[in-house]
């Protein structure tokens, strides 16, 4: 250590002194004393003291990344979907019960001040909350290691409904100031774009000038990642859009104010907001600003700033690992090729064997339409440098399927990373297959169809880069915090051990044939559902079926995840009691609880919504119900509602249709707390009922292959219809405008056509199968004691989806970097 930074002292962890802390940030940090300070100015205080408590450590971790040069992975993902940091950092730092204790004494309620954060939504769903956990798995195992990403002004809409309807309203989320970020301004990184290239002067041959024409400043965030008590704190460093000065001077001294502020507004766009689009990429400008911006920044600052000066970058490979989360930041790729060849001077093979040891590939999809594809306009307009250089990768990948497959040329074209048609386009999976040393799926199976289907031809040329890792989540976020009765009941019986080691669930397993140990978990469950029902109460007058089952559905509409099947479900359930067909009194009380954005121009998952609501605000209204069913449809799903929902559930609806859910990872969530699943055999719910066994899941629907086969033969949903009474019972219902006051188009109409007429997912095909694995739910729920033996077990066989085994596959399989103990 440098003798001229001393380590900065670290904080008592004594309630007294934490106490002085908190007052002292009020006092000097706030500006207010303890009588007049808000719930905002209380909640600033205490995240601050909290930080202050982590900053010794941070820095330390710093330091060490520097001074050891070890191999460290670089995760770069344009969303990270943190969810609320207070008590998370709480927790790692060990400071829970010492902050409460400390906030009590000063006539503080802790609960109150967890109401005012505001969570930064910067991520659409599992892909961002997926780089949440990694990155706080990275840190818990101690893995050197930094996150990259955006810090959008805007994170993910807020959802709300106006007559059923989804209406989306800006995320301020920055609006109250945030107290877990550190701005370096200083630091700000120049990103370029635009312009034309030209044959360099010198330097090696091949090497261009580009002559951008516009240019904004990157300036770094960092946010504190701490491992859970271990010492070490990583950083998540997200990038801001800041207009450069000269920028704005240029024009004004042409004598236009107005343009001049309007140039600054165009640069500072760019980290504005997030692209609510989750699996449907739109091709917008922007959007390629956002990654290249990011990536650019991210690359410079990891060469400058993590690497020493005069870093010999022939051993990058020895020294970091630039994992993509998806196609999103494949811009990397090209860039650090420009750096190399066109700023470092190195000749095209060198550089280029460099390039492919050091960035891994995850594909987060299996729909085609949701891989990146870039025309080569817009990428020429913004990056004319790149795309030269993609160019140059193709042609020379292209030679190389050639060689392997000679006179093979429809396979050629299939590869290629530059389609023709219908617009000549980049393929950035193609890129990114080409030039990652790995490319990794999310599930088993996922990564079974990438390889078999989607990616097929890359993975016959190359299989020894084909891998999987299947996903996870942590277990600190969403059990121990998100579920403390059921944490509580765990550390009792096996120790805290599982916290950073889930696999030690299954030391549960014989408790699950202990009759008084499942009464104590039916009664976690139920003050959970308690928890819940308050919650959703405040956020709408939200009702729960009293203390029956919850049913809960919660993930981005889309075509693909079968909300529609879960409806018509609902809607035949309840046409079976209007009918006389299903006894009232036979049915089992339940709310179904749905949670869902839909992309705002995806107009048939905006329908979809309504129809929810439709058909929610009929069964909720109709008191011939005697409140045994109730819909629960709460605006604005997000990672602070799931902590409180997942814990509650009982029955976890993952109905994708087989072979299109990539992983999943809400499956993961409410397995591990004790819900049982219904699902088909797709992404992770394939590995999910093999642990948990077939006898405590319900497994409905189609499997991959025949699915794949119904749809070749030529899917007729219109025959489903047609021959299944209940089906059509239901579907007649919706149409009937039973659920909308007698009105028949709009939503209805267009539903109802698409599901009796194309049915892309085959929600029709796959109903009569869910009806019954439905009617074997209701007679499992019947018997609650076996019921929660069944709940029991899926928690003690679920220590296989923590997000540490998932970090420890990608050490092994992929990064082959080394934890390194910050205590040692
Ligand atoms: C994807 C997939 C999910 C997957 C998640 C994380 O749709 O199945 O669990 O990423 O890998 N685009 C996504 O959200």
């Amino acid at each position: 250590m440098n003798e001229n930074t001393p380590p900065v002292a670290a904080r008592e962890h004594t309630v007294e002194s934490f106490t002085r802390e908190f007052l002292r940030e009020l006092n000097f940090s706030q500006g207010v004393d303890l009588d007049r300070a808000s719930d905002n100015d209380k909640y600033l205080a205490l995240a601050k003291t909290v930080r202050h408590y982590l900053m010794t450590r941070w820095l330390e971790t710093l330091r060490n990344q520097y001074t050891d040069q070890a191999k460290t992975v670089a995760y770069l993902s344009a969303e990270f979907l943190l969810g609320p940091q207070l008590e998370n950092s709480m927790l790692a730092a060990n400071l829970d019960s010492i902050a409460a204790e400390s906030l009590r004494g000063l006539g503080i309620d802790i609960e109150e001040l967890r109401g005012v954060e505001i969570e930064p939504g910067l991520g659409n769903g599992g892909l961002g909350r997926l780089a949440a956990c990694f990155i706080d798995s990275l840190a818990t195992l101690n893995v050197p290691s930094i996150g990259y990403g955006i810090r959008y002004e805007y994170g993910i809409f807020r959802q709300t409904f106006v007559d059923g309807k989804q209406v989306e309203k800006p995320d301020d989320w920055l609006r109250l100031g945030s107290p877990w970020e550190i701005a370096h301004p200083e630091n700000a990184v120049e990103v370029h774009f635009g312009g034309h290239t030209k044959k360099a002067h010198g330097g090696a041959e091949g090497a261009r000038a580009w002559l951008p024409d516009w240019h904004v400043m990157a300036v770094p965030y960092n946010y504190m990642v701490p491992g859970y008590r271990n010492g070490r704190v990583n950083t998540l460093r997200l990038w801001s859009a800041k207009a450069t000065r000269a920028f704005d001077l240029q024009i004004f001294n042409e004598g236009d104010y107005e343009e001049a502020v309007r140039a600054q507004t165009f640069a500072e766009n760019i980290s504005k907001v997030i692209y609510p689009e989750d699996s449907t990429p739109q091709g917008k400008e922007l959007r390629l600003q956002q990654q290249y911006f990011f990536v650019a920044a991210s690359l410079r600052d990891f060469l400058t700033n993590v690497l020493p000066p005069d870093y010999p970058l022939e051993n990058l490979p020895n020294r970091v690992t630039w994992q993509l989360n998806d196609t999103h930041p494949v811009i990397a790729v090209p860039e650090l090729m420009r750096i190399l060849i066109d700023e470092r001077g190195w000749d095209w093979d060198k550089a280029w064997g460099i390039t492919q040891q050091v960035f891994a590939y995850t594909c987060h999809t299996l729909l085609p339409e949701a891989l990146e594809v870039w025309p080569t306009d817009l990428l020429g307009k913004l990056l004319p440098r790149h795309l030269e250089i993609i160019y140059q990768i193709n042609d020379e990948f292209v030679d190389q399927v050639r060689a392997a497959y000679p006179g093979d040329e429809l396979r050629v074209r299939r590869m290629s990373i530059v389609a023709e048609h219908p617009v000549r386009a980049v393929r950035m999976a193609h890129l990114a297959t080409v030039a990652g040393f790995k490319v990794n799926g999310v599930a088993a199976l996922h990564s079974k169809l990438l390889a078999e289907k989607l990616l097929v031809d890359f993975a016959q040329m190359w299989p020894e880069k084909f891998t999987n890792v299947t996903n996870g989540i942590t277990p600190r976020r969403f059990v121990r915090l998100s579920n403390p009765g059921l944490s509580g009941l765990i550390t009792e019986a096996i120790g805290d051990g599982w916290i950073t080691d889930l696999d030690q669930l299954s030391r549960l397993e014989p408790l699950a044939d202990d009759a008084e140990f499942r009464r104590r978990f039916r009664e976690i469950k139920s003050s959970n559902k308690v928890r819940l029902a308050g919650v959703l109460a405040k956020r709408g007058d939200i009702e729960l079926a009293g203390d029956g089952m919850v049913d809960a559905m919660v993930k981005r509409l889309h075509e693909y995840k079968r909300q529609s099947l879960k409806l018509l479900h609902i809607v035949s359930v309840y046409e079976g009691i209007c009918s006389g067909r299903i006894p009232l009194d036979s049915v089992t009380p339940r709310t179904f609880v749905f949670g869902a954005k839909a992309a705002p121009g995806y107009v048939r998952a905006k329908e979809t919504i309504e129809l929810i609501n439709a058909v929610g605000r009929t069964i909720n209204a109709d008191a011939s119900l005697k409140g045994r069913l109730k819909v629960a449809f709460p605006a604005n799903y997000n990672v602070t509602l799931a902590e409180v929902l997942i814990p509650a559930a009982d029955l976890s609806e993952q109905i994708s249709l087989a072979g299109k859910e990539a992983s999943g990872t809400g499956n993961m969530k409410f397995a591990l707390n004790g819900a049982l699943t219904i699902g088909t055999d797709d992404g992770a719910n394939v590995e999910i009922r093999k642990l948990v066994g077939d006898e405590n899941f319900f497994l409905f629907g189609m499997d991959e292959p025949a699915a794949a086969a119904l749809q070749a033969s030529g899917y007729h949903p219109d025959e489903f219809y047609e021959s299944d009474a209940d089906l059509k019972a239901a579907l007649d219902m919706i149409a009937s405008g039973a659920f909308t006051g007698g009105d028949q188009g709009g939503a209805v109409t267009s539903i109802f056509a698409d599901l009796t007429e194309h049915d892309r997912f085959m929600a029709l095909a796959d109903f009569r199968s869910y009806l019954d694995a439905q009617a074997k739910v209701e007679a499992a729920y019947a018997d609650q004691d076996a019921w929660s033996r069944s709940a029991v077990l899926n928690v003690a066989r679920s220590g296989f989806f923590s997000s540490d085994r998932s970090i420890r596959d990608y050490l092994d399989r992929i990064w082959k970097a080394k934890p390194i103990d910050q205590n040692a």
